[in-house]
């Protein structure tokens, strides 16, 4: 998918809403492992169904289907099967190894899989990352600055005398590596006070911003400082959205709950 797509796919929805397929067999209603076959899959139909007319993007975390064998993957490679032509399809798969290794994940991903994205971890440098960079209209989502407790650990630590972050550097430096048709980076809204800096640094990109809902991040705060004049905020809410309900109405419980969100993020932006 490209740029000039994505933005008007989201300006055509007027949503920012990515929907975190996280679908874990223990959550989902019991009434689907009693009918179905395949539980997780029919899940994740119904899901679909339910918000791709309001979804800007489905991101299905890798871990929720590898952990399931077999099954998980055919489940995986069926769902994105699923999802309509006008939707970013993300594999969260948080990949990236030496060269010649990450031109395989690309492949497994873009190819195979035909996800739109993938998440890529920096750590192993350019190198690790240009594979992706290959393919035409696929996107690679750089992880700068994560939602969680632990990117206090390294991603805030000093890198030079003049006191910039690591996650700034890797902003900086990765940014090269790709352009704005092709890379975005991941920022946990658990973070909302740093996207002012961040935007100081990638003033064009998307920004992929997990964190809302089930981990506690600020709506409000990362729209007031990522937003830009082409949007360049994608929105994840995974555990928040799929987990609405445990009944038989799991889906109608979904679609309100993306609503919900959206209609925060109306609140605040003009579409
Ligand atoms: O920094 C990150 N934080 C994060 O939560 C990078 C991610 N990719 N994620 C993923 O986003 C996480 O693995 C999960 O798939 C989703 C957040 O889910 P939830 O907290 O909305 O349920």
């Amino acid at each position: 998918m490209t740029r000039e797509s994505l933005i008007e796919i989201i300006k055509r929805k007027q949503s920012l809403l990515c929907v975190g397929l996280d679908t874990d067999l223990e959550k989902i209603p019991g009434f689907l492992k009693q009918n179905f076959d395949n539980p997780v899959l029919e899940f994740n139909r119904r899901i679909i169904k339910a918000t791709a007319d309001i979804a800007v993007a489905f991101k299905i975390n890798t871990a929720f289907y590898e952990s399931q064998g077999e099954e998980g993957w055919k489940n995986l490679i069926e769902t994105i099967k699923l999802i309509p032509e006008d939707i970013l399809i993300i594999a969260d798969a948080k990949r990236a190894d030496i060269g010649n290794t990450s031109k395989m994940y690309a492949k497994a991903f873009f190819e195979k899989m035909n996800a739109d994205a993938v998440t890529v971890a920096p750590y192993m440098g350019m190198d690790s990352v240009k594979p992706f960079l290959e393919y035409k209209n696929k996107w690679i989502i750089i992880l700068a600055l994560t939602s969680n407790i632990g990117s206090k650990d390294f991603q805030y630590l000093p890198v030079d005398r003049a006191g910039t972050k690591l996650y700034e550097k890797v902003l900086e430096t990765s940014s090269s590596w790709g352009n704005i048709n092709n890379t975005m980076f991941v920022v946990g809204a658990t973070h909302p006070e740093d996207f002012k800096s961040i935007r100081q640094i990638v003033p064009q990109h998307f920004l992929l911003v997990p964190g809302i809902g089930a981990q506690g991040g600020d709506l409000q705060q990362v729209l007031k400082h990522g937003l830009i004049s082409d949007y360049g905020l994608l929105i994840n809410s995974s555990r928040g959205i799929i987990y609405a309900s445990n009944g038989e109405d799991f889906d109608s419980a979904a679609r309100k709950k993306a609503l919900e969100l959206i209609y925060k993020i109306r609140k605040i932006i003009k579409f």
